[in-house]
């Protein structure tokens, strides 16, 4: 006997649960159940369940082992020569490998699957994501990349990279990085200082510094650089294809100048980059380098909200499993009426910001797939900054939230939570801050205008039928009728108020979608939607007098 014993009460820790058939799953199960033929969804079954299992137990467990690992760069070799090799995490070797083998990128290029693929995909990657410490970034730039090089009309290129981007083979599955933030800026890419040259032999070679490139052991990169020549300003700037390492694995005319020193994200090797003369490929012409690579961002910012879903998931797993197993007042903090109001407040956030987005991955499916108008077009233009802003606040407040619910252990490190909330402050600013996609949705708006979002929630709403509902959706029809007066004016005006617009049409898209789903679930003799539609109606639209119709 030591001297510490008797011991004192011992906490079991939280667990997350199996992904897949978590109670706190039911929406995607849902909505899947929704918008998948059965005996599709019948044959995809098997794998998600399969990952939900994995992630939630083995890969969980691997992810709390490897929680004080980091990439490592070794500039030297001991005999002097400049090797700059980056060693991954374990779990990232890993993670690598699982990618290929679930086909996290090549489900969403899968042309049985239909205008489902994406769904399907991002419905795999929903469950690896939160055991996979943001492996979900160098996929989600393979697949914007995947997407370019899909579309850009360059048969070359798409034949030397595409097998292996879409590969659900681990040895030949390539990853790709998107390389456009520079020490002038991330959000305002117009000033960047990145060169092309053809050299004696007309091949592009690019000079200058690369100030954020994330997951930096990618075989592949597309990056922005100016052509000797061109104009200054964004216009002047060509997309470029390259690979940075050669057929021996060394470096071409490139030097990682240092792994970049985050707040969260930790595993992810993201470089500080001198490309000194790296030899590349344009894409797609020698200008509109910025439109060029538009679609990755597209892609890239439906992750960043996949992720941002699939990490509040996470830690409402974790917080309600804890306020079961956690006594506190005589009571499990399960049974204690504001502890469970407060997370039936974060689950209602969630459940929206969930139906936002799968509403928005479901019309990428069908955009892609052509089986869609302009109309579709327009509603996607202006979805996506919308769920990638939206979703990533809402995960923010929403872990942020989740932690406290665990008092002081959510603040102590070796519990593996707090990670959670470093990794998730990323989701707002990556791929474009808040007030960035923000004007984006002012850019979108201009271009698209406002019917082919506004038509689409009215027809939502007008599709439900259910009694149960009715006064809910009044409130929500008057809401979407006040939404072009919100527009109304000088565009200039509206600058200012972008980003409140914004966060308002992401929150009735949440709401609307949620009642949609709601009304589907009624008719179903499922009514668990329409309490979380009804909380999240209070909730944000502060529906007082309604409470408890
Ligand atoms: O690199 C980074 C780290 C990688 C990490 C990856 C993480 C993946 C997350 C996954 C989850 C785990 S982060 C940095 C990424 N950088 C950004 O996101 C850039 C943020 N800034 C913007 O988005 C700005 O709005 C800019 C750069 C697009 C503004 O550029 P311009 O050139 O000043 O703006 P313009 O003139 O309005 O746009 C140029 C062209 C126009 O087309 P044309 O030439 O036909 O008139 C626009 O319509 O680009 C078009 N365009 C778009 N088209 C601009 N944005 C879009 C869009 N979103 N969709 C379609």
């Amino acid at each position: 006997m030591t001297s510490r014993e008797p011991l004192s009460t011992l906490q079991e820790p939280p667990d997350p649960g199996d992904a897949w058939t978590h109670p706190g799953n039911w929406l995607l199960r849902s909505w899947l159940t929704r918008s998948v033929p059965e005996d599709l969804l019948e044959s995809q079954r098997p794998v998600l369940a399969e990952l939900g299992r994995l992630s939630g137990c083995n890969w969980y467990r691997m992810q709390l082992e490897d929680r004080l690992n980091e990439p490592r760069l070794t500039s030297w070799s001991a005999w002097g020569e400049r090797i700059d090799e980056i060693e991954l995490t374990p779990l990232w070797q890993r993670a690598h490998r699982w990618a290929a083998e679930y086909g996290l990128v090549a489900t969403g290029y899968d042309e049985a699957l239909g205008r489902h693929a994406r769904l399907l995909q991002f419905a795999r990657a929903w469950m690896y994501i939160p055991s996979t410490d943001f492996y979900g970034c160098p996929l989600a730039m393979t697949d914007g990349a995947a997407k370019i090089l899909s579309d850009a009309g360059n048969p070359e290129l798409a034949e030397r990279a595409l097998p292996h981007l879409l590969s659900t083979d681990p040895d030949a599955f390539w990853t790709s990085g998107q390389w456009m933030t520079e020490t002038v800026g991330g959000s305002d890419v117009s000033g960047t200082e990145t060169t092309a040259r053809q050299d004696g032999d007309g091949r592009w070679r690019l000079t200058g510094r690369k100030w954020f490139t994330s997951a930096a052991t990618s075989e592949i990169a597309l990056t922005l650089a100016r052509p000797d020549g061109n104009e200054s300003g964004s216009r002047g700037l060509a997309l470029f294809y390259l690979e940075p390492r050669d057929a021996d694995g060394r470096l071409q005319n490139i030097e990682v100048l240092r792994l970049k020193d985050k707040l969260g994200t930790r595993k992810l090797p993201t470089a500080e980059l001198w490309l000194n003369g790296a030899p590349a490929t344009p894409v797609a012409g020698l200008e509109r380098g910025v439109a060029a690579i538009a679609p990755m961002l597209n892609i890239t910012r439906t992750w960043n909200a996949v992720t941002a879903c699939a990490l509040m998931q996470r830690a409402l797993a974790l917080a309600g499993d804890y306020a079961g197993k956690r006594t506190a007042f005589g009571r499990p903090l399960a049974e204690l009426p504001l502890h469970r109001e407060t997370l039936a407040d974060l689950e209602a956030t969630h459940a929206a910001a969930s139906c936002a987005l799968l509403a928005t991955i479901d019309l990428l499916g069908d955009v892609e797939q052509g089986e869609s108008g302009d109309g579709e077009r327009a509603a996607l233009r202006l979805l996506t900054p919308l769920v990638k802003l939206g979703t990533a606040r809402d995960a923010v407040a929403t872990v942020s939230e989740a932690l406290e619910a665990f008092g002081g252990a959510g603040y102590i490190e070796d519990t593996g939570i707090p990670q959670l909330l470093r990794d998730v402050q990323v989701l707002s600013i990556w791929e474009g801050t808040t007030n960035v996609l923000s004007l984006d949705t002012l850019r979108a708006l201009a271009a698209v205008g406002i019917e082919p979002w506004l038509d689409r929630m009215n027809a939502r709403l007008a599709g439900c039928r259910q009694p149960a509902l009715a006064a809910r959706v009044e409130q929500a029809r008057e809401h979407l009728g006040a939404v072009p007066h919100w527009l109304a004016g000088d565009p200039e005006s509206l600058e200012p108020q972008a980003r409140r617009l914004a966060l308002n049409l992401y929150r009735l898209t949440g709401l609307v979608e949620l009642l949609a789903l709601a009304d589907h679930g009624l008719a179903a003799g499922d009514d668990r939607p329409l309490a979380v539609a009804r909380h999240y109606q209070d909730l944000r639209f502060r529906l007082e007098p309604l409470r408890g119709d």
